[in-house]
């Protein structure tokens, strides 16, 4: 049975278990360093939480990159132009959309989403805003090459990919997905990425731990869903949110920390961790504008244009597709 939810297309067993999720939660938990996949937080529950994180006074990151949006749209008409497509790569909700739209005359809007039943609610509700403008809602996993509505095939496109996402991917597979988005794109496309940038170490903490607990609850609600839907008996009790700077890989951390010896059964496997012992849930990656212009070549993007916040916090970069490569 295959069912759309989250981040791709959900296969269910007899038992109605996501056996993706439980693979990988079952993997990750017999590694030496623990570690589940970032996505899996975004359960109805998860997704929640992550609205609730961008309202906090510590997360700045959404409200930095909103302030480009809103406020450098004459730059980004001068450097895009009119009557591109816009190519949203997981739109989920869209709502940095519009500071976008209104500011490009924009051809025609295509969301891309796994989540089918969010995609075409947000796809409506925009489309409402933006009479006139042609959207043709795909739903697809867009980390594969996806194949755009005929509509759009002879249009000049801009990919848009904000929110910073690319940065919780670890550098060969934020490339591979850079690469995708050009199989997509193709030739003379433009893309449009936010990325967060390097900063103070204590601001960075203070966005991945803030001080009302909603970071925790939500690197937390992990447990709750492994517990629910894959008949664990994790005591929730027994860990600690723990967020922390790698400096040398340039990236926050999110673990689940036992804060005492603790044994646990996940789908019918038992696992022990010791005091101290951690679970890795996230890496969010900061880069700085040569750091990020690395990223983009080698996924086959090249940088034409960039912008911050005032504040210097956020970097939302505009790149074209490569042309094929002629040198070595
Ligand atoms: C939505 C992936 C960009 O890494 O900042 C927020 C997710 N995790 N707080 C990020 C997140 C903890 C967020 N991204």
């Amino acid at each position: 049975m295959a069912v759309e939810r989250g981040l791709r297309i959900v296969q269910k067993d007899a038992d109605g278990v996501d056996t993706a999720f439980r693979e990988q939660v079952l993997a990750g938990l017999a590694q030496r360093q623990k570690s589940i996949p970032a996505r899996w937080f975004y359960d109805d529950e998860g997704s929640r939480l992550f609205e609730a994180i961008t309202e906090l006074p510590e997360y700045y990151p959404t409200r930095a990159e909103t302030e480009i949006l809103r406020e450098r749209g004459a730059e980004f008409a001068a450097e895009i132009g009119p009557g591109r497509v816009v190519i949203e790569f997981g739109s989920g909700s869209s709502v940095k959309t519009p500071h976008l739209l209104r500011a490009i005359a924009p051809g025609a809007y295509v969301p891309i989403d796994i989540s089918g039943d969010f995609l075409r609610q947000s796809a409506a509700v925009l489309a409402g805003d933006f009479p006139g403008l042609p959207v043709y809602p795909v739903e697809a996993d867009f980390t594969k090459a996806v194949e755009l509505p005929a509509q759009v095939a002879d249009m000049p496109k801009l990919g848009f990919f904000p929110g910073s996402t690319i940065g919780n991917l670890v550098p060969p597979s934020a490339v591979d997905l850079l690469r995708s988005m050009r199989a997509t794109l193709g030739e003379g496309a433009y893309l449009l990425i936010g990325m967060d940038r390097l900063k103070d170490e204590a601001t960075l903490l203070a966005a991945y731990d803030d001080a009302a607990g909603v970071t925790a609850d939500f690197n937390l609600n992990l447990i709750d869903r492994i517990n629910r839907e894959l008949e664990g008996d994790m005591p929730r009790a027994a860990f600690d949110h723990v967020a922390r700077w790698n400096d040398s890989l340039g990236r926050i951390e999110m673990h689940l920390m036992a804060c005492r010896d603790v044994e646990f059964r996940v789908a019918g496997q038992r696992f022990a961790m010791v005091r101290g012992e951690t679970i890795h849930t996230e890496n969010s990656h900061k880069y700085e504008p040569r750091g990020a212009a690395m990223l983009l070549l080698a996924g086959g993007w090249t940088p034409l244009e960039s912008w911050n916040d005032a504040a210097g916090r956020f970097n939302v970069v505009l790149a074209e597709a490569s042309e094929p490569r002629t040198a070595p």
